[in-house]
């Protein structure tokens, strides 16, 4: 979609573009249902990089401790209770620039992979930068979608960012794509962008071909000790908008209602559900920062009259095996919405 199309809906009144995306929402997708999504870091800080907002750079001091990368079955004990608590999607997330063939940690990660895709789950990572064959060998592995979130307008993105570039967002984005991923991507807002840097941001993500499965639409969790730390909240209007205008430019895209939902009342978070959002991070943490507790999210989408998307039958698994363990539960842990331990103590 041109940029004019898109801030022409941007500046529509609130309801004319809440319409607008109501009627695209429920042509494409009829079924009242949200997707459940379960985020595990599988790899926690001491990454190089300097993205501004981010708590798991090596180069600010947020609290966040270098974690080493997972093992399989610490991981397929919390993949196990994902799928048994209701999410069809698992997605895994590193710290690191990005991957290289040949290296222990990929040959790991494609080990994680392979067990996690017997679950019947859809399976996403992140690990940064991907080359051609590191898309293959994870396509290979049974990733179904890679994420890799372009963030902000290409303007923007070097006042963010300055160890990579926008254009090497890009590329790696073609390598999932021509390996046969499916990809999720999307932004944040609250960087100090202008409303235009948003909309470029959607331009350039409704351009792809093909467009990404999935469009993850963050609000910035400013995190204490990153040079993003005073950054106002987003606005819920403002996020309720881009995600209508997003539903509207990308119709068969799953709209996540991502990061920052602790900052939005039950009313902000329907609102985005009307206006196109079907799809959310579930769980009490994201990768560092905190998530609405699991119960809040089911009695919300219960108040709301909204189902859980169920398993995918192409994704053929076993039935979940209750007697397996559950990952360590997050009961009585107090989530605050800085950065907390991975371990999920709650700690900052
Ligand atoms: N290292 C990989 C990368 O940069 O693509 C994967 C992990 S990174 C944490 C994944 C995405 O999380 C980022 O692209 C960003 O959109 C989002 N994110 C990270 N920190 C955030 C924050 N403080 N608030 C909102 N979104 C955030
Ligand atoms: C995405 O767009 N948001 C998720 C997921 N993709 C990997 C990550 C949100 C991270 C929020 C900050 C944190 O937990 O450190
Ligand atoms: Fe590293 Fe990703 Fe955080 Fe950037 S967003 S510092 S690449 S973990």
């Amino acid at each position: 979609m041109t940029y004019a199309e898109l801030q022409r809906l941007y500046q529509l009144p609130f309801f004319e573009l809440l319409q607008q995306a109501r009627a695209v929402h429920e042509q494409h997708w009829p079924e009242n249902e949200v997707q459940l999504c379960t985020l595990l870091s599988i790899k926690t800080g001491g990454c190089s990089e300097d993205c501004g907002y981010c708590a798991q750079s090596a180069r600010y001091s947020t609290g966040v401790q270098a974690e080493r990368l997972l093992d399989t079955e610490e991981v397929m004990v919390r993949a196990r209770q994902a799928r048994a608590t209701g999410s069809t999607r698992f997605c895994m997330g590193a710290a690191w620039k990005g991957v290289r063939k040949g290296t222990a940690k990929f040959d790991q990660v494609l080990d994680i992979v392979r067990s996690v895709s017997t679950l019947g789950m859809e399976v996403c990572v992140t690990l940064g930068e991907l080359g051609e064959d590191e898309a293959r060998d994870l396509k290979e592995a049974g990733v179904t979608a890679y994420n890799h979130n372009i963030d902000t307008s290409p303007e923007h993105y070097p006042s963010i960012v300055s160890t990579h570039t926008f254009e090497d967002r890009l590329k790696t984005i073609r390598h999932a794509q021509d390996a046969g991923m499916s990809v999720c991507s999307g932004g944040i807002l609250g960087l100090g962008e202008q409303s235009g840097d948003r909309l470029r941001m959607l331009e350039i993500l409704s351009e792809f071909n093909p467009q990404p499965e999935s469009v993850p639409i963050n609000a910035l969790m400013a995190i204490r000790g990153t040079p993003l730390q005073d950054q106002t909240k987003v606005d819920a209007f403002e996020m309720i908008r881009v995600i209508a205008v997003a539903r509207i430019a990308m119709p068969r895209a799953k709209v996540r209602l991502s990061a920052g939902r602790t900052h939005m009342s039950a009313e902000a978070q329907a609102l985005a559900f009307f206006a196109g959002a079907n799809s959310i991070f579930y769980g009490d943490k994201l990768l560092t920062a905190a998530n609405p507790r699991a119960n809040e999210d089911m009695a919300l989408l219960a108040q709301l009259g909204l189902k859980a998307q169920q398993p995918n039958p192409d994704l053929s698994a076993p039935e979940p095996d209750f007697s397996k363990p559950m990952s360590p539960a997050a009961d009585g842990c107090v989530m605050t919405e800085e950065a907390v331990h991975s371990c999920g103590c709650g700690d900052l």
